[in-house]
C-alpha cells in the first residue's frame, strides 16, 4: 500500500505540502491542475512546475486525478477525435514527469454530487458532505449548481468548474435519448484511442466510479456496479485499462459488496489505486460521509483493507473525503485533520494485518 494524500495545488488548497509531509507514512500525493478545462492539453511546463514543487517537499507525485474527459467524447460527437488527441498528448506529457496512474471518470455532465456540502453531525458538531435523493428530486439543475457553489467555501470543485456549469443545461439536453449502450460504445472508442499511448508510456488509466453510484437526472451512467465495471474492463484488454476503486462511491449503492469487488477486480490486476472512505446511511439513498473508522459509519473497513492487502497490496491509496473537525474550514471533504486521522487508521490496520 502506497499511502498518498490528494493535493489541489498551492492556490487551491488550504492544506500545504509541508503539512502533508508531516503525516507519518504518507509518501506522496495525488495531484491535480485545478485550472485545466476538460479537453485541454496539460502542458509540459505546467506539469513540471507542479511535480517539481511536490518533489521539493519530499513527496512523490505518481498519480494525477481528474484529467477530465471532454463531453464530446462521452457524447460521441465528431469533434471527439481532437479531444482524444489532446488527451494522448497530456498522457505523454504526464509520463515524462513520472506519472504512473491517471484517474478519470466517464460520468455524463456531473462529477460527484451531494445535496449538502456541510451537513452538521448532531452527535459531535462536526460536519460532512451529505446526500439525500429525495432532496434532489425537488431541485432543478441550476438549484443544484447554486447549492454546490454556495457550500464550496469559494473553491471551484472538480467537475463543477464555472465554464462547465455555464453550459450545463445545454449539455444535459445533448444527452436526450442516449442509452447506456451508446455511452459504452463511446467509452470503447475513447479507450481504443488512448490506451496504445498509455502502453507506450507506461501509464495506467484508472476509472473512478460514478458518485453516487446509480444513474441520476435520467442520464445514462455505466460505472456503478460490478456488472458495468466488468463491461468497462472488457472494452479493451490492455493492462492499462484499470479502476480507481473508490469505496465511498461504490458503497453508496448498498447493492454493491465493496470488499467482494476489491477481490474480484484485484485478482484480475485491474485496480491501480484506491480512494478509501466510509459512509453512514440514514436510509435508502440518504447518507452522510463518515470518519474513516468502521465505528463512525456503516462500512466494514477491516474487510476493505484486508481485501486490498490480499489481492492488490501494491496499489496507491488515499484517504478520501473527510469531515470538518476541530473548527477547520476549507475545501469540502478535503480538510487536513480528518483525512490525516484516516491515513493513520488505515495504515495501523494494514500493519496489523501484515504482521498477524
Ligand atoms: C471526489 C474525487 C473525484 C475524482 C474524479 C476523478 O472527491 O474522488 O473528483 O477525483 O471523479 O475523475
Amino acid at each position: 500500500m502506497k499511502m498518498t494524500f490528494r493535493w489541489f495545488g498551492e492556490n487551491s488548497d488550504t492544506v500545504s505540502l509541508k503539512q502533508i509531509r508531516q503525516i507519518p507514512g504518507v509518501s506522496g500525493i495525488m495531484g491535480f491542475l485545478d485550472y485545466k478545462a476538460a479537453g485541454e492539453v496539460w502542458e509540459e511546463s505546467e506539469i513540471k512546475r507542479f511535480v517539481d514543487q511536490v518533489h521539493r517537499a519530499g513527496l512523490a507525485c505518481e498519480v494525477i486525478e481528474s484529467v477530465n474527459v471532454h463531453e464530446d467524447i462521452k457524447l460521441g460527437l465528431p469533434t471527439r477525435d481532437r479531444y482524444i488527441a489532446n488527451y494522448c498528448e497530456t498522457i505523454r506529457n504526464l509520463a515524462k514527469y513520472g506519472i504512473k496512474v491517471i484517474i478519470y471518470n466517464f460520468m455524463p455532465v456531473f462529477d460527484w454530487l451531494r445535496t449538502d456540502l456541510a451537513h452538521e453531525i448532531p452527535e459531535d458538531g462536526s460536519n460532512s458532505m451529505y446526500y439525500d435523493e429525495k432532496e434532489l428530486a425537488g431541485l432543478s439543475v441550476m438549484d443544484l449548481v447554486r447549492s454546490m457553489e454556495g457550500g464550496s467555501n469559494g473553491f471551484s470543485l472538480p467537475g463543477w468548474e464555472p465554464e462547465r456549469v455555464k453550459e450545463l443545461e445545454k449539455t444535459l439536453s445533448l444527452y436526450d435519448g442516449l442509452t447506456q449502450e451508446d455511452l459504452l460504445t463511446h467509452f470503447r472508442y475513447f479507450l481504443d484511442g488512448i490506451l496504445p499511448t498509455c502502453e507506450e508510456c507506461g501509464v495506467k488509466m484508472a476509472c473512478h466510479p460514478d458518485d453516487p453510484c446509480w444513474p441520476i437526472f435520467g442520464l445514462p451512467r455505466v460505472g456503478y456496479n460490478q456488472y458495468w465495471f466488468d463491461r468497462i474492463m472488457s472494452l479493451n484488454s490492455s493492462p492499462c485499462n484499470t479502476i480507481c476503486l473508490c469505496t465511498g462511491s461504490l458503497g453508496s449503492n448498498r447493492e454493491n459488496d465493496v470488499p467482494a469487488m476489491i477481490r474480484h477486480f484485484g485478482e484480475q490486476n485491474r485496480i491501480s489505486c484506491m480512494h478509501i472512505r466510509n459512509i453512514r446511511f440514514y436510509g435508502e439513498r440518504k447518507f452522510r460521509e463518515a470518519a474513516h473508522n468502521s465505528c463512525d459509519g456503516d462500512f466494514d473497513m477491516f474487510a476493505i483493507v484486508k481485501a486490498m492487502h490480499d489481492v492488490c497490496p501494491d496499489v496507491y491509496v488515499r484517504p478520501d473525503h473527510g469531515r470538518m473537525i476541530w473548527g477547520e474550514t476549507g475545501r469540502p471533504g478535503y480538510g487536513l485533520y480528518d483525512r490525516a486521522l484516516g491515513t493513520q487508521y488505515l495504515m495501523g490496520m494494514y500493519e496489523a494485518i501484515c504482521r498477524s
